[in-house]
This record gives C-alpha cells, sequence and structure tokens, in this order.
C-alpha cells in the first residue's frame, strides 16, 4: 500500500481522482484464520500505513469515496483481530478514503446488531464527512479483493458467496452479512431498526425497507463475492429472536418511525486504537 498523508493532512483536493478500477489489485487472496494472531503483530504488519483510529487515505490520488466501515460487536476480539489482518491491506489497496468502527455493545444484555449499526452510522459521521457506510460482521473476509468496499447507486450486499453456504446466496433478498449504503440510501429508508433483540430477521427487515423505498439490491457476481466465514459458536445472549417473523411482517408500517429517527443510546467511551476505532454504547434495552 501507499503511504497515506492521513485524514488530518491536506485533503488532496488538487489530486487526480484515483482510478475507477484500483490499480494494484491481487484478485484472490489466501485467508488462514488457523494461526495465532495478536493485535500488536496487525500493527506491525499494516501500522505504519494508518492514521490513529484506523483512517487511511491514498496519497497518490483522491479517492472516489468516503467510506465509514462499521462492526458491530461484543466480545470477539479473536476474529476482530483476523478481520484488521485482512481488510485493512484489502481496503488500502481499493484506494478508499476509509475509517473502521468496531460499535461494542456494553454489558451482557440481548445483543442487538442494527441499532449498533445505526449507532455506527451516526457517531462516524460526528468525526467524518463519509458518503458511504459499510456494514461488516467481525466473522467474515473476503477472499477476493475485486470485491470492492464502496457504494453503488444502489443498496449493496457484498457477501454474495460465503463458504458456510457452499458459496451460493441462500435466498434472493438476502442483505445480511457485510452491505454497503450510501447516506443518502440508508437515511431514505430510516436506517436500521432499532427493535430487533436477538439473533435474525434485521438484515430481511432492511432488505424490505430498500423494497419499500424503491431501490434494488445490487451484488457482486458469485465469484467476486466470495467470503471465509470464521467458525464460531452461537454467542451468549444473542439467541434467535422469537418475533423476528411477526416483525417483518410489520416493516412497511413500522419503518418511518423506527430507524434513525427513533435511535436513543449513550456512549460510554470512544478509544482510538491505530487499527480501529472502538465506541462502547449502552444501547438502553429499557427505554
Ligand atoms: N456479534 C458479536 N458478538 C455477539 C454476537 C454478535 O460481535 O455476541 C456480531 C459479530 O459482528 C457477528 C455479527 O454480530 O459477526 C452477527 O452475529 P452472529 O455471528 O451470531 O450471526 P451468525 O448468523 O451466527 O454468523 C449465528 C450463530 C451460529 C451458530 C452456529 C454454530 N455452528
Ligand atoms: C435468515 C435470517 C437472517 C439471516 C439469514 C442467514 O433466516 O436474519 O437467515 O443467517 N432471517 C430470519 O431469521 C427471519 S446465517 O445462516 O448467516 O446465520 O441473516
Amino acid at each position: 500500500p501507499e503511504e497515506s498523508a492521513g485524514p488530518t493532512g491536506r485533503p488532496g483536493k488538487s489530486l487526480d481522482p484515483c482510478a475507477d478500477v484500483p490499480p494494484n489489485l491481487q484478485g484472490v487472496l489466501q485467508v488462514e484464520f488457523r494461526t495465532n494472531r495478536t493485535l500488536q503483530d496487525v500493527r506491525n504488519h499494516v501500522g505504519p500505513f494508518l492514521q490513529q483510529g484506523g483512517r487511511y487515505r491514498p496519497t497518490s490520488c483522491r479517492a472516489k469515496q468516503k467510506v465509514a466501515v462499521i462492526i458491530p460487536f461484543r466480545n470477539r476480539y479473536e476474529h476482530l483481530t483476523h478481520w484488521l489482518y485482512y481488510l485493512h491491506p484489502v481496503l488500502m489497496r481499493q484506494q478508499l478514503d476509509y475509517g473502521v468502527y468496531v460499535i461494542n455493545q456494553d454489558g451482557d444484555g440481548v445483543f442487538n446488531r442494527a441499532k449498533l449499526m445505526n449507532i455506527g452510522f451516526v457517531e462516524a459521521l460526528k468525526e467524518y464527512d463519509y458518503d458511504c457506510f459499510v456494514f461488516s460482521d467481525v466473522d467474515l473476509v473476503p477472499i477476493d479483493d475485486r470485491n470492492l468496499y464502496r457504494c453503488s447507486d444502489h443498496p449493496r450486499h457484498l457477501s454474495v458467496a460465503v463458504d458456510k453456504f457452499n458459496f451460493i446466496l441462500p435466498y434472493a433478498t438476502i442483505f445480511g452479512g457485510v452491505s454497503a449504503l450510501s447516506e443518502q440510501q440508508f437515511l431514505k429508508v430510516n436506517g436500521f431498526s432499532n427493535t430487533f433483540w436477538g439473533w435474525g430477521g434485521e438484515d430481511d427487515d432492511m432488505s424490505q425497507r430498500i423494497s419499500y423505498r424503491r431501490m434494488f439490491i445490487s451484488r457482486p457476481d458469485s465469484v467476486t463475492g466470495r467470503y471465509k466465514m470464521i467458525k464460531h459458536k452461537r454467542d451468549s445472549h444473542n439467541d434467535p429472536n422469537p418475533r423476528r417473523i411477526q416483525k417483518l411482517r410489520e416493516t412497511y408500517s413500522n419503518m418511518d418511525k423506527d430507524g434513525l429517527n427513533s435511535l436513543n443510546y449513550t456512549v460510554r467511551e470512544i478509544r482510538k486504537d491505530l487499527l480501529y476505532t472502538f465506541v462502547t454504547v449502552d444501547v438502553q434495552a429499557d427505554v
């Protein structure tokens, strides 16, 4: 990767725009999770190119998009280490002006993936003028760097061919795993629902919001869109939500009042690591 002037450096308005197709992509990547890896290994590996908070921008050209990568998180440090090890070099080669935001749910209440992603959107925009938001599970690593972490004319689903599904899209409307929405697209659907507690359905709810707002799901082809998922057991406090099927019948009537415009939370701490910005939040389950 090229050296970065960093987000606090000159915005590089005088630079030419980066090429539409980044020139130094590698195509298919070797990805291996069995290796013992520490955050310090990752810092040594990619640190020289980063600014505090997991920020990067190319120096030789002006990035096409300013991308906040948002990871809903709780207690998956080993996965995060692998994710950072593989994703930083990919995002650099893709010549993005980007930052990585890990949104950490405080406490041991029921997990709320979608609400954490809404919080990531709001908190990232407080820091920088991002125009694209990539939402990624911590356990999904692309195995082809031609799968660009950018936004398109329509909301984009990136994790289309995951090894655990034998590299096949499980159903046509799926929007889970890794997805990308521009700021305008995200605002148009009022963000994600805040009311999916526990596992399942929140991504399908977003998929419905997208279609109710007359947008489509854009995807890479199933070769470019290949992913490896880090194998794991079900986490505690994230059991399947028994209400998720019923809730999906209510997306249309709820989406204008359940989302970004009803989001409530408290930031407990914002910690800047070289590799990421770690935002610990109270998601206020009882309010
Ligand atoms: N997540 C956390 N911590 C948690 C729960 C979820 O960080 O305690 C985040 C993480 O980014 C994860 C994402 O939310 O990638 C999605 O949650 P998940 O990994 O639980 O969802 P997935 O569908 O797995 O991948 C469901 C349980 C599968 C059990 C399979 C046993 N073989
Ligand atoms: C569907 C879930 C989605 C989930 C998808 C893949 O059934 O939230 O499976 O899940 N929808 C409902 O439960 C309504 S996975 O196998 O990756 O864990 O994303």
